[in-house]
């Protein structure tokens, strides 16, 4: 049998076969992982093969080759990694402008993480109800227009008002999708409204039982009335910045690249280069100040890296 694997909770596995049934699955003894060292060998989002043990259980034999997969570090120290998502077609990062205030220091981080998965990604700022005075559309302006010099869409929803919910749901349509962001931002609330589920825990709610639990804790997978697949990754740093080479880092923001091509050496680190066609473009305004200073950031973090490893 073949399955699509929508939960995951660290040694069994719920396997969806068609639209209502659901197996849960184990694996036995060892899985080919393509040379990855993970924590977990299977992931969300990953198409399986199995054998029945009974009408409810089965034994997960085999992997369908990955189209991508999302991996952050399993902890700090380990050299093992944890896989997010499998077979991602689309990345939201779900981001609100206060309460509470997303840094565009983490917008860049998951954008960066989103280009080297080869992942397109949008930004969904959420709670736009609470966003109507003057100072908050000024900011709001503001974003739209550092992203739109990258080349992102900032789409607003609310999952108060309903405000393009509807587009937001017609856009997941037939694939699957990722969402990801700081806790607090409605991930939760978002996709309770795109699948009608009554009994997904707001942070509000499962606050009170739990204190300083996160809600999730596995990522998960919903499907929308419209075959849209939704997978809600866990914590904050689900997109780290995994084994990205620092020459690489450039790639990962589309409008720095754009102008890199016109820079006087061919190994440019746009840092302080004469002749920087990308220096050129901030001075510019054609690049904005806060994406080329979160580059330099993450430029830096890994020279630390480095200097650590040697
Ligand atoms: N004003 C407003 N509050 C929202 C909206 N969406 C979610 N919230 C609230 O934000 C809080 C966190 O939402 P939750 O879905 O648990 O966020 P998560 O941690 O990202 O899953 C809850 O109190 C929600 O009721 C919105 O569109 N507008
Ligand atoms: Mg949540
Ligand atoms: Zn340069």
């Amino acid at each position: 049998m073949k399955g699509l694997v929508v939960k995951s909770t660290g040694n069994s596995y719920k396997v969806r076969v068609d639209d209502n049934t659901i197996i849960d699955c184990r694996v036995k003894g060892k899985l080919r992982l393509n040379g990855i060292r993970s924590t977990n060998p299977i992931a969300v989002g990953d198409y399986v093969t199995f054998e029945y043990e009974n009408e409810e259980n089965g034994i997960i034999n085999d992997i369908v080759d990955r189209k991508n997969y999302i991996i952050r570090k399993a902890s700090n120290l380990s050299k093992e990694s944890q896989i997010i998502a499998a077979n991602v077609d689309m990345a939201y990062v779900v981001v609100t402008i206060h309460s509470p205030q997303t840094l565009l220091q983490f917008i860049d981080r998951f954008l960066v993480s989103a280009e080297a998965y080869g992942i397109p990604c949008t930004i969904l700022l959420n709670k736009y109800d609470l966003y109507q005075s003057e100072e908050d559309q000024a900011a709001i302006a503001e974003w739209k227009e550092i992203y739109e010099l990258a080349g992102y869409e900032i789409l607003c929803v609310s999952t108060t008002t309903g405000y393009n919910m509807q587009e937001l749901k017609n856009r997941l349509a037939g694939k699957v999708s990722v969402f990801s962001g700081n806790s607090g931002v409605g991930k939760t609330s978002i996709i309770k409204w795109l699948t009608n589920l009554a009994d997904l825990k707001t942070s509000e709610i499962s606050k009170s039982f739990h204190k300083g639990q996160h809600t999730t804790t596995f990522a998960e997978m919903y499907e929308t009335d419209n075959k849209g697949m939704i997978i809600d990754t866990p914590g904050v740093k689900a997109f780290g910045l995994l084994n990205l080479e620092e020459e690489e880092m450039s790639h990962y923001f589309p409008e720095i690249f754009r102008y890199s091509s016109d820079c006087q050496f061919y190994n440019c680190t746009h840092s302080h280069e004469p002749k920087c066609n990308v220096i050129r473009a901030v001075e510019e305004g054609k690049i904005a100040i806060s994406r080329y200073q979160n580059y330099l950031t993450f430029m830096d973090d890994k020279n630390a890296k480095h200097r650590e490893a040697q």
